[in-house]
């Protein structure tokens, strides 16, 4: 049997007396008003009990007054003394073992995926370089232009940096895209997210034709999700945003919502810039997981 919690006051005989058995005493605490019998125990007593022993141990402070009973609402017990609840916990039994120790290493935290929202990628190009993105197609450099920017300079084709992990899952791409000369036919600038490689990968895309669409882009070959009307003038920064989460895909620009598409093909990637037929300035990029 275990006996733990309890309060035993001026019983006649032993306040806590079980003379057969193994019983396991815990928290119990027993007070005496005058003169008594010592606490007799026969088991498992430790330190966490308090017995008298010709004198109260501190908590019998805590019972003062008449003795008193009821029923709560509920089926319990109450008991007061002197009108006044007890404290509704014993104190606690001291911990037999110390407390676990931290682990001696910290746990591992996968350094391309934070299990929680937050940042993943954050680059103005204040350190003057590119380090961290890969690029495919075109000139891309760092220049200053007021701040530091990320340049891409040759109009032909298409051009692509990307950065960040193949494992980003949930991931919104922003970056701060200045288009500074459309040449050619079809021609935009982008920012992409779950990037496969320079050939695959989502694209919110701000076309000289004066829309934005939300493109798939596989094997290089561009297939439109989602298309709306925009106004796109060179000379003008833009904060473009793709949001890809699940398979919805939801395109920002200057924070507002001017397109969404849902496609699952791509679960995972990292992210980019782009240009087609234009050169542009990147800055601010900013890659959440929200
Ligand atoms: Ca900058």
């Amino acid at each position: 049997m275990t006996i733990s919690g309890n309060v035993s006051i001026d019983n006649t005989e032993r306040n806590f007396s079980f003379d057969a058995g193994t019983s396991v005493f815990r928290s119990n605490t027993s007070c005496r008003s005058g003169s008594g019998s010592n606490d007799k125990t026969v088991g498992d007593a430790d330190s966490s009990n308090q017995f008298w022993s010709g004198t109260n141990g501190s908590r019998c402070s805590s019972y003062d007054g008449a003795l008193n009973w009821s029923f709560a609402s509920d089926g319990t017990l109450k008991v007061t003394f002197g009108g006044q609840a007890p404290p509704t916990t014993p104190p606690t039994t001291p911990p037999t073992t110390p407390p676990t120790t931290p682990p001696t290493t910290p746990p591992t935290t996968p350094p391309t995926t934070p299990p929680t929202g937050g940042t993943l990628l954050s680059d103005d190009f204040e350190d003057g370089n590119a380090s961290g993105w890969t690029t495919a197609g075109g000139s891309w450099a760092v220049r200053s232009a007021g701040s530091h920017v990320l340049t891409q300079s040759t109009v032909a084709g298409t051009a692509v940096a990307l950065a960040g992990s193949p494992g980003w899952t949930a991931q919104s791409v922003q970056a701060s895209v200045k288009p500074t000369l459309f040449d050619g036919s079809g021609e935009y600038v982008a920012v992409l997210a779950r990037a496969q490689d320079a050939s695959d990968y989502y694209a919110l895309v701000l076309r000289d034709a004066n829309k934005a669409e939300i493109r798939r882009v596989s094997g290089g070959t561009s297939k439109v999700l989602a298309s709306a009307s925009f106004t796109v003038d060179t000379g003008t920064a833009y904060t473009v945003r793709l949001s890809a989460q699940g398979s919805t895909l939801t395109g920002y620009v200057n924070g507002a919502s001017v397109v969404s598409a849902s496609d699952g093909t791509f679960t995972s990637g990292a992210a980019g810039l782009s240009t087609y037929q234009g050169t542009a300035d990147f800055d601010n990029v900013v890659v959440t997981t929200a």
